[in-house]
């Protein structure tokens, strides 16, 4: 039981950070954590409204390329663990403007290393994703695979979750690295396939389906990707990658008329529209390393699906601003400019 641990957790005012840091404040009694987040586009404090107040909780704005400020929560916080979801992490946005992605996505990690190399840490968990791999038209990916990253974005996760392991090989870091499929869930900005689909469907708005709308993504529930990336932090060996899968393969175009069906929305909602530039067909994830450690997911996609569709129609508040554009000054108002 890992009572009594620090852990420094960057980017986890986004989705999955936000929905991991709820899971082990919950899970463990006697640990403290400190979330470090630059709040960009994606970072919303009101993802954690339900910790915000507990004395093992602290939020510090910052971001994760300032190795000084790094230093300081080091020599503050003397964090055990670090758990990086810090990232830019929307692919069309890599497409229109690189120069993000690639300085969090590669100098962040790095610079949070080096904090770590220098001060010693028990685990850094590189949160890493499948889309290092490329796509793949049959079978599956393991983790021994060659990279093959199609976008701005892949290519600068490649890096960063080479970044880690090269700090394992060379330093003896104790570094682990996840690998996780396509997620889904509660509080996941409405840019991405999932809860754009859903809040468009609300409003009666079109569904922009790229390309035939036959791309392939495995589906995996954020709360079976939290408990799965605190597993490998437990259990994980250092220096070796462990990929998280949903076992749920899906083209678009089922993703998409189930999202019509479970709002009761018309198929004439989808609009098939200009193809992603770089478009992977399809990710597929071989599991079994993990899963011979003793991890599987425990979501049916239907179960996860019908949650998280409930979740955008009871949290119009949430996704409301943040479509409407008014989310920024909502903020300033609610939090003020330091926050
Ligand atoms: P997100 O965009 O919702 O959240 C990213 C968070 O990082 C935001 O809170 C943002 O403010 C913060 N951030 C960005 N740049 C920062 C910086 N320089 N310093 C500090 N904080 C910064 O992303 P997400 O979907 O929650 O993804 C989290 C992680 O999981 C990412 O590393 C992503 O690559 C990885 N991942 C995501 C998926 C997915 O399907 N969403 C799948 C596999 C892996
Ligand atoms: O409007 C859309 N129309 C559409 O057809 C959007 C936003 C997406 N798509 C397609 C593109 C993909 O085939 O849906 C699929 C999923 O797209 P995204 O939600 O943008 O996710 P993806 O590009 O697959 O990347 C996601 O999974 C891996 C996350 O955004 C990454 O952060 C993660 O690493």
């Amino acid at each position: 039981m890992d009572k009594g641990k620090t852990y420094l957790v960057t980017g986890g005012a986004g989705f999955i950070g936000s929905n991991y840091i709820k899971y082990i404040i919950d899970k463990y009694d006697n640990i403290k954590v400190v979330n470090l987040d630059k709040l960009t586009y994606a970072g919303n404090q009101e993802n954690l409204q339900s910790v915000a107040d507990k004395d093992n909780y602290t939020f510090i704005k910052g971001d994760i390329c300032d190795q000084k400020l790094i230093g300081e929560l080091f020599e503050k916080y003397s964090p055990d663990y670090v758990i990086n979801f810090a990232a830019e992490s929307h692919v069309d946005r890599s497409i229109g403007n690189p120069d993000d992605f690639i300085k969090t996505d590669i100098y962040g990690v790095y610079s949070l290393l080096e904090n770590c190399r220098n001060f010693g840490i028990e685990k850094f968990v590189q949160i890493s994703t499948d889309e290092v791999y490329g796509s793949i038209d049959k079978g599956s990916f393991s983790e021994d695979d060659t990279f093959n990253p199609s976008s701005p974005y892949a290519a600068s996760k490649t890096g960063g979750d080479r970044l880690a392991y090269s700090y394992f090989v060379t330093y003896d870091l104790p570094v682990v690295i996840t690998r996780a499929s396509n997620n889904y869930g509660p509080n996941q900005y409405p840019e991405k396939l999932i809860p754009l689909f859903i809040t468009n469907a609300i409003d009666n708005k079109k569904l922009p389906l790229y390309g035939d709308g036959k791309n392939v993504r495995d589906w995996l529930f954020v709360e079976d990707h939290c408990k799965g990336v605190e597993f490998v932090l437990q259990n994980g060996k250092n220096g070796e990658a462990y990929n998280i899968a949903g076992n749920c393969e899906l083209q678009n175009i089922e993703i998409t008329k189930k999202i019509l069906e479970l709002t009761g929305k018309s198929e004439e909602l989808i609009e098939y529209v200009k193809d992603r530039a770089g478009h992977d067909r399809r990710y597929s994830l071989d599991d079994s390393k993990i899963a011979d450690l003793g991890w599987q997911p425990e979501y049916d996609f239907e179960e996860g699906m019908r949650e998280t569709v409930e979740w955008y129609k009871n949290h119009e508040y949430w996704w409301r601003k943040i479509k409407s554009g008014e989310y920024l000054e909502y903020y300033k108002e609610h939090y003020g400019e330091d926050m």
